[in-house]
């Protein structure tokens, strides 16, 4: 198994280059984001949830994410590991993830960390927002929000990963093939 933490802020990459490592590494892929869209788009209870807090750029509940991912790991079977995009979001959803594994026979096997300025950050979902049509890149003062609420409450996962020896950062400036290569070469270490 090979299972990996894809980190960064709003915009950073993640869900770009998650597409892509999956593919090279047949790993699983589970976005919390993604996950949360899909409910929304079919009209769940736990979407309707989810909604209120992604419209105005806040993180869901934890026990809700978390509950969410436990299903999903519960339900995948045979993978050669999962890609982890988007979470964990918080120390209790890092504390969670790490007790699911262990329960699994399983570890993070590193953490990956795209770091690019903020104001680049902006530009890209604002740019995402006109051709994608999500709500939460169209306003440039919920953007603001995503990115204080990962300055307070995600940046400290990042140490609680460097702590295990577990974070690489990977500069997430570029073209998205030359990032993929940065990302590739840590993950290669790993196998
Ligand atoms: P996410 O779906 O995770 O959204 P995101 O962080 O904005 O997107 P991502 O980072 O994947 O986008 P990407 O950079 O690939 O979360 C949305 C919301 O869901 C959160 O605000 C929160 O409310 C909720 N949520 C999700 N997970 C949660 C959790 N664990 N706990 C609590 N709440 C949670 O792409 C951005 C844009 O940049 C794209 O348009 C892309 O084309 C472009 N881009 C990518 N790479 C580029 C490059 N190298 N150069 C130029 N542009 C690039």
């Amino acid at each position: 198994m090979l299972n990996i933490v894809l980190f960064g802020p709003p915009g950073a990459g993640k869900g770009t280059q998650s597409e892509k490592l999956i593919e090279k590494y047949n790993l699983t892929h589970i976005s919390t984001g993604d996950l949360f869209r899909k409910n929304i788009g079919e009209g769940t209870e736990l979407g309707k949830t989810a909604q209120k807090y992604m419209d105005d750029g806040n993180l869901v509940p934890d026990e809700i994410v978390i509950g969410m991912v436990e299903d999903k790991i519960l339900n995948t079977h045979g993978t050669e590991g999962f890609i982890f995009d988007g979470f964990p979001r918080t120390i209790a959803q890092a504390q969670a993830l790490d007790a699911l594994m262990e329960k699994n026979g399983s570890q993070i096997d590193t953490m990956l960390a795209l770091d690019v300025p903020e104001e680049e950050l902006i530009k890209r979902l604002l740019n995402r927002g006109i051709t994608s049509g999500r709500t939460d890149d169209q306003n440039e003062a919920k953007i603001r929000n995503r990115l204080d609420v990962y300055k307070n409450e995600t940046t400290p996962v990042a140490n609680y990963y460097n702590k295990q020896g577990k974070l690489n950062l990977i500069h997430g400036v570029g073209s998205i093939n030359a990032i993929f290569n940065s990302l590739s070469d840590v993950i290669d270490e790993h196998i």
